[in-house]
């Protein structure tokens, strides 16, 4: 490269690095931050854990504040719930706000203020925990106690985690069940057909918000799409959020085998955590089965036809055989000893995904643009989101693929140096889709400009 480009790169990054950093900044809302200004006022958990890493570059003091915040709102069985509202917030500028989840219906919902919502997200915490002591330890300057702060929160990691392992696993199957398509990734056309097959009762009538914000309605959910969200919830409070009517009764119960994927990282950087600390060899022990019960779950799920790992309908009692993200689990996993990872990461450059001609970024598309139920700007059925990169790049990296995570962190920079720090992105002109100023995008954002050659 020559000294010329060399230095304009220099200053297009630095320029998303202050960008990245004024975006957390500016939705910090004092120890916790809005997953973004004005469509997600509120703190969303896998979004949480994502922002912790980015203020682990910025703030390390902050970045735990925020994990600690979220898990304090942790239900009695462990659960963290996908959503803890802010008081300050007017009820209204989010749906569905506290009072339509009326969480406190459960005996184990947390005692209030803050209110949370009833379901729970992908477990990232571990890892951007592990991330933080990571990026805090390389930095001498840094007089956070972050060791004593990670022995103070590894109880309700655990807690967390045992509750993922057993309660949404009763079966020991190794893989996560989920009771929404909100636990997961909304409207991905891997919930169509169990969405479908779900008859909706007598639903009280809601006012949607979301489409207020993003005032193009083909970048978000369809209302018959939402008309099933909102019924599950529904569902969930008539049973009072109980975990084994639920696992019992409730129609949408699916193996999500991404979130899978990631509980299985996140066990990983949770036995490193317990090492850390000093964890109880009886702690110690439960994490590495939960370890060895979850590459068996990945590996009963892989798909030699898709060279990808598959969810599983529990109602329907069937694989879902589609191409999106979550197929990846195995790489996400990062896990050399799911013989899967290695097939997947030879499908990633394939034209189903990073190799189809028309992308104007190699990164991932949310669902193969040769899927038929891809759809480029719709939220989850075809746009490409920062984050899902992380987490990939993150399981090149563990995998030892190191130059094809680089290709991928080069890739994902460019476009949001482009794009700016959107939700997501239309992957075939690399438009920025969905709310601006999106939290955990700037987040991941620091953590890859922390990885540029200095
Ligand atoms: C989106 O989900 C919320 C519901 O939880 C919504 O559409 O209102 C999803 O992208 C979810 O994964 C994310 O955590 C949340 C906040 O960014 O927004």
């Amino acid at each position: 490269m020559s000294a010329e480009r060399e230095s304009d790169r220099d200053r297009t990054l630095e320029a998303l690095r202050l960008g990245s950093v004024e975006v957390l900044r500016k939705n910090d809302a004092g120890g916790w931050t809005k997953a973004s200004p004005r469509l997600y006022p509120h703190q969303w958990s896998w979004d949480a854990a994502f922002i912790a890493i980015g203020w682990a570059h910025v703030d390390p003091d902050r970045a735990l504040l925020e994990l600690e915040r979220l898990l304090a709102a942790q239900w009695r069985t462990g659960k963290v719930p996908h959503i803890v509202f802010d008081e300050a917030t007017p009820v209204g500028s989010y749906f569905p706000d506290w009072t339509r989840w009326n969480s406190t219906l459960s005996p184990d919902a947390p005692v209030t203020p803050p209110h949370t919502s009833g379901l729970c997200q992908p477990p990232i915490h571990a890892l951007a925990l592990w991330r933080i002591f990571e990026v805090t330890s390389a930095n001498e300057a840094t007089t956070v106690d972050v060791r004593g702060r990670l022995a103070r929160l590894y109880p309700r990691l655990l807690a967390w985690h045992k509750y993922l392992c057993t309660e949404r696993d009763p079966d020991c199957s190794g893989l996560v069940t989920i009771y929404h398509p909100w636990e997961g990734a909304d409207n991905s056309p891997r919930w169509d057909a169990a969405l479908a097959a779900i008859e909706i009762g007598d639903l009280p009538p809601y006012r949607r918000r979301d489409i207020e914000h993003v005032q193009d309605p083909s970048q978000r959910p369809t209302a018959r799409d939402y008309d099933r969200y909102m019924w599950l919830v529904e569902l969930l409070k008539r049973c009072r959020y109980d975990e084994s009517s639920i696992s019992k009764d409730h129609p949408f119960a699916i193996k999500d085998i991404f979130f899978s994927g990631v509980l299985l990282a996140a066990n990983h950087a949770l036995a490193s955590i317990a090492e850390l600390i000093g964890a109880s060899d009886e702690d110690r022990a439960m994490i590495d089965a939960w370890i060895a019960l979850e590459r068996r779950g990945l590996m009963a799920q892989w798909d030699p036809t898709c060279n990808l790992c598959l969810d599983y309908d529990l109602r329907a009692g069937r694989s879902i055989p589609l191409r999106t993200f979550a197929g990846f689990a195995a790489v996400v996993a990062g896990d050399a000893e799911v013989a899967a990872a290695e097939s997947a990461i030879n499908e990633l450059d394939s034209p189903w995904f990073l190799g189809h001609p028309a992308l104007r970024w190699a990164v991932m598309p949310s669902t193969s643009p040769s899927e038929p139920a891809f759809e480029s700007r719709n939220y989850w059925r075809g746009p490409t989101w920062p984050i899902i990169d992380w987490l990939l790049w993150r399981g090149l990296n563990n995998l030892g693929r190191t130059e094809r995570a680089e290709r991928l962190r080069l890739q994902a920079l460019s476009q949001l140096a482009e794009g700016g720090l959107a939700e997501y992105f239309e992957p075939f002109t690399g438009e920025a889709l969905g709310s601006s100023e999106q939290s955990w995008t700037a987040a991941v954002a620091l953590d890859w400009l922390s990885r540029e050659p200095r």
